[in-house]
């Protein structure tokens, strides 16, 4: 009897510890857009390539009107801040992080933010 009612606690132990797990979750997908200083559609793919290569990171869209990148990524694995280095890792001013010289300077022609086009 006594075994009987030790795995019934059980049971119930397992069952409310799982609901509480299902219920703090946190959300899988979180979404930011962030200014860049993109000019064509190389950069796109080279901000493109740099985000999908940083863990967490899912979708990446760069609209080319407003130089604005849309990322979806999943918080668990990284967060704005990582995303914006990423970009400016890669030579790409990203809000208020500026573009990494180095990386700046070996862009191509053009897509460096101040080329006369
Ligand atoms: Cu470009």
């Amino acid at each position: 009897m006594k075994n009987f009612l030790f795995s019934l606690l059980t049971v119930f132990l397992l069952f409310v510890s799982g609901a509480q797990t299902l219920q703090a979750a946190p959300p899988k997908t979180a979404t930011i857009v962030i200014q860049t200083s993109a000019v064509c559609g190389m950069c796109e793919s080279t901000i493109s390539e740099a985000l999908l290569k940083q863990k967490g990171v899912k979708t990446v869209k760069l609209a080319m009107d407003t130089k604005a990148v849309t990322v979806t990524y999943n918080p668990k694995f990284t967060n704005p801040d990582a995303i914006r280095t990423a970009i400016a890792g890669v030579g790409y001013d990203a809000d208020s992080v500026p573009a990494n010289p180095k990386a700046y300077e070996s862009l191509h022609a053009c897509c460096k933010k101040d080329a006369k086009h």
